[in-house]
């Protein structure tokens, strides 16, 4: 079985506008007026563009491409934080707000946008804050909701923007509204959940993604019914059919809104609506999260009504976990829809495991021929409806470097410094995750005892259970599992990399010694550094945003190449993929083509045949218009 989850025109900027600030209205949206301020910076720092007629003040008058429609999110660079594990302030262990607020300054230098906050709120953490028993208070080890607001403010103060988590598709068995309505049938909050009156006899099997027997339905005395929890029997599922449900996650999700938050990271939001029936589920859609419980029977009546009722009101940004094929992610994203901004997919980051398998990569790698169809169709998708996103890592992957690039100590640097080169410069709002910048790479415990996921545990439980081989399922962990990105950050070489004065909750990467902030911001060439400047590259041409993609030597199964283009400005990005020389062609002339960024001191070998000859690993962009 195959349990991985899988889980409007711009306004064209007239001359005349931009020469007068006062009346430079660069987005519709009412509440832009920071990232305005904060575009009116970059066009006076590129005032010589201006003058030139190039750059992104020029109008976005069509040529060949269609009508643009210019939005903040669209433009916005994002960086996760996964707070447990950014910095702690008190020494027990645990990253907290405290601990954010002391490093808004390093947010800042990194040249983001917006920062992607993972849960904090009130949550016995039995999936680290997925598990929300209280939706309206921070969780006790983060601090207390001042801190939130002082974060925020000091995030807005920067010209950050923040999103938060919104899980809603299942609470905590901890939430008040649970622990009544497991008492007694008549509780008010009994229709909260969804469950299976014991008198019907058996439930239909649903399989659950974080329980050791995959069983999806729990049985609760009290009640003489079973509940449903897709994930852990922790995670009791809330029942969307209900509209009193609906109505308490509104009003939760305005609390945030009118606090200022900018929007929601909605997490599985694929899973809200069921089939409240539960009709038999074909055995060949097991472990096929999207087949079997993506796109219930009311789902996108329920995003549009709480688009209506909530998130129009206060033009806030979206990106949804979406699962399954192109048209079920672009139903949450065409702007036709009224639904949400942008979604990200699963395709990409699912590439390379064996099939029937909890996340075991095949050892022979993946393929780069693979990675740049999927990559290409999403790009394509998107290329004239709806908005993607652009990620290699999160809280859910194991470290982009040593899943996609090479963590070798030979490779490490300029695998890392490629890889960042292809997020910031392909399509879709790059969603960045903590930690990446410096280059961080898998942990890669030997001990079951060194795990804290519960997503690991449980299938470890499985296999051992099963009798399986539980020395392969450590070896493939050391590759693919969660708690590979989740160690805590690296900011310098003093003791637990300087995250903890205390016993770190999870284990620190021994590698912090020399892959640490302190160290890297020192080191021009630092897999840092480069970071930044690829952030800035990114920021100086809307190419990177809205150009067009055209995937260039699509059989080459080591070079990534394609050009991002928009209306007078066109970009060559070149990125060699394997742990060996390779050679593109790119059919034109590269004699006298402008070099903007490259991870290696002496730049590729271009020739006026179209020949490119790239270093292992080695990553360019050039300007050939
Ligand atoms: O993930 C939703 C989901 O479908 C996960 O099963 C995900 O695909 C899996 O972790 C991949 O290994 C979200 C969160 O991102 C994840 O951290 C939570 O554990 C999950 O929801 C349950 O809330
Ligand atoms: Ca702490």
């Amino acid at each position: 079985m195959d349990k991985r989850c899988f889980t409007e025109p711009v306004k064209p900027l007239s001359y005349r506008s931009i020469i007068n600030f006062k009346q430079l209205h660069l987005f519709d949206d009412p509440d832009m007026k920071l990232f305005n301020i904060k575009l009116k910076e970059l066009i006076i720092a590129t005032g010589l563009m201006l003058l030139s007629g190039s750059g992104f003040a020029q109008p976005m008058k069509n040529t060949n491409q269609p009508e643009i429609n210019r939005k903040w999110w669209k433009e916005a660079i994002f960086y996760q934080i996964y707070p447990r594990s950014f910095m702690d302030s008190n020494g027990d262990g645990i990253g907290d707000l405290k601990g954010i607020i002391s490093k808004l300054d390093y947010v800042k230098s990194l040249g983001v946008d917006a920062v992607w906050l993972n849960p904090v709120y009130a949550s016995p953490n039995y999936d680290n804050g997925y598990d929300i028993s209280d939706y309206q208070n921070i969780m006790k080890e983060f601090g207390v909701m001042q801190d939130f607001d002082v974060m925020l403010k000091g995030f807005h103060d920067r010209g950050i923007k923040v999103i938060m988590d919104l899980v809603v598709n299942h609470c905590s068995s901890e939430h008040k509204w649970f622990k009544a309505a497991r008492i007694s049938r008549k509780s008010r909050y009994y229709n909260y959940f969804h469950w299976w009156p014991a008198e019907n006899g058996a439930p239909p099997k649903r399989w659950s993604a974080f329980d050791p027997d995959a069983n999806a339905w729990k049985y609760n005395k009290a009640t003489n019914s079973y509940y449903l929890h897709y994930f852990a029997a922790q995670q009791p599922d809330l029942n969307w059919e209900n509209p009193k449900l609906r109505q308490e996650i509104y009003k939760m999700m305005r609390f945030w809104l009118d606090k200022g938050i900018d929007g929601f990271r909605m997490d599985a939001i694929a899973y809200i609506s069921k089939d409240l029936t539960f009709p038999p589920l074909h055995a060949k859609y097991h472990g096929d999260w999207a087949m079997y419980y993506a796109g219930g029977p009311h789902l996108h009546e329920y995003i549009k009504e709480m688009n209506r009722q909530v998130l129009n009101k206060y033009n806030a940004a979206t990106v949804a976990e979406a699962m399954g094929t192109v048209n079920d992610v672009m139903k949450f994203v065409d702007p036709v829809r009224s639904e949400l901004n942008m979604a990200y997919h699963f395709e990409g980051v699912n590439i390379g495991y064996l099939p029937n398998e909890y996340k075991m990569v095949n050892p022979k790698g993946y393929g780069l021929l693979k990675f740049k169809r999927v990559y290409s169709k999403w790009d394509s998708a998107f290329a004239t409806k709806g908005w993607g996103t652009i990620y290699l890592g999160n809280h859910d992957q194991p470290r982009m470097v040593t899943r996609w690039g090479n963590d070798s100590p030979e490779f490490r640097e300029v695998s890392s410094k490629m890889l960042t080169t292809f997020i910031l410069s392909m399509g879709g709002t790059p969603y960045y995750y903590f930690g990446d910048e410096l280059g961080m790479s898998n942990i890669k415990f030997d001990k079951i005892s060194d795990y804290n996921d519960i997503e690991l545990l449980t299938n470890y439980a499985q296999v051992k259970a099963k009798g399986g081989d539980t020395n392969r399922f450590i070896e493939g962990m050391k590759i693919s599992s969660r708690d590979n990105g989740r160690t805590p950050f690296q900011w310098n070489a003093s003791a637990n990399g300087g995250f903890t004065t205390g016993k770190p909750w999870l284990k620190v990467n021994p590698n912090y010694i020399s892959v640490n902030v302190e160290a890297e911001e020192k080191d021009t060439n630092s897999v840092l550094n480069y970071f930044k400047e690829m952030v800035k590259l990114r920021k100086s041409n809307l190419a990177f945003v809205y150009g067009k993609y055209t995937l260039i030597d699509a059989g080459n199964p080591d070079v990534y190449a394609y050009t991002r283009e928009l209306n007078n400005d066109k970009y060559l990005i070149v990125l060699n993929f394997h742990a060996k020389t390779a050679a593109t062609n790119v059919g034109f002339d590269m004699t006298g083509i402008k070099t903007m960024i490259n991870n290696y001191a002496d730049g590729p070998v271009t020739d006026n045949a179209g020949q490119i000859t790239l270093k292992p690993y080695e990553a360019a962009v050039f300007k050939i218009k």
